[in-house]
């Protein structure tokens, strides 16, 4: 078993019958879900609450039943997976391209998990480039914006054209440097007019399921 699959399924241990759960995006949590979905069809009773279309998809293929803001405030448990782990739990995410949904979804849950093979462990936060999404009316004085900040924005791109978020949006990718203060990134980055969000998710991380040196699923 690869070690996206074993930390994947761990992460269902700790949903429970009738709990409201906040299903993640991206290539971990495709194996949390697949294990959801048979748990489901064996008689577990949940409801998701999707963080991307693609999730959405998913789920609804494995007839996990869904929910959303419309009809509940709080999730018991969000699962979700990450770009980059601190040693103190802090994240990038939004390398998927669904970071707004996800944090969305990660405050509204009373327990995050996050789900992260090895190679996602760092000692400080800061190597993978770090997803902020704009809104695409004020593109160029948003990353003007950015820029003063000592980060390098570039407009994430697909199939030869701007790459759209779910929500309608764009995604710049900041390389900064070291990431000392991620707070402080976190707000004056979200203080840009046109910046909707970013992908640093400090202090929100209740648990992180990975491997360790002996390829031994570990909860942190
Ligand atoms: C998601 O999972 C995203 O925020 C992130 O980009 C992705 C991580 O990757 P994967 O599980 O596909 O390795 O939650």
């Amino acid at each position: 078993m690869n070690e996206k699959q074993a930390v994947g399924e761990k992460a269902v241990e700790f949903v429970k019958k009738d709990m409201v759960v906040g299903l993640g995006t991206g290539s971990t949590v495709f194996y949390t879900l697949s294990l959801l979905g048979k748990l489901v069809q064996q008689g577990l009773s949940i409801k998701g609450i999707p963080t991307s279309v693609q999730t959405e998809k998913l789920a609804k293929e494995l007839n996990i039943p869904l929910t959303s803001f419309d009809e509940i405030d709080q999730i018991d448990i969000a699962i979700d997976g990450a770009d980059e782990v601190s040693g103190s739990l802090d994240l990038i995410k939004g390398g998927g391209g669904a970071l707004l949904r996800e944090k969305i979804v990660a405050k509204a849950a009373k327990k995050l998990i996050i789900v992260a093979d090895s190679t996602k462990l760092v000692d400080q936060l800061g190597s993978f480039p770090l997803p902020v999404e704009i809104v695409p009316f004020v593109m160029k004085a948003t990353k003007r914006h950015i820029q003063k900040l000592g980060i390098h924005p570039e407009l994430r791109m697909a199939n030869g054209a701007p790459f759209i978020t779910d929500n309608g949006n764009y995604i710049l990718d900041c390389a900064c440097p070291k990431i000392l203060a991620p707070n402080e990134l976190e707000n004056n980055l979200n203080m840009i007019p046109g910046v909707v969000d970013n992908g640093l998710f400090i202090g929100m991380a209740d648990m992180v399921i990975t491997v360790d040196k002996n390829k031994e699923v570990i909860l942190r």
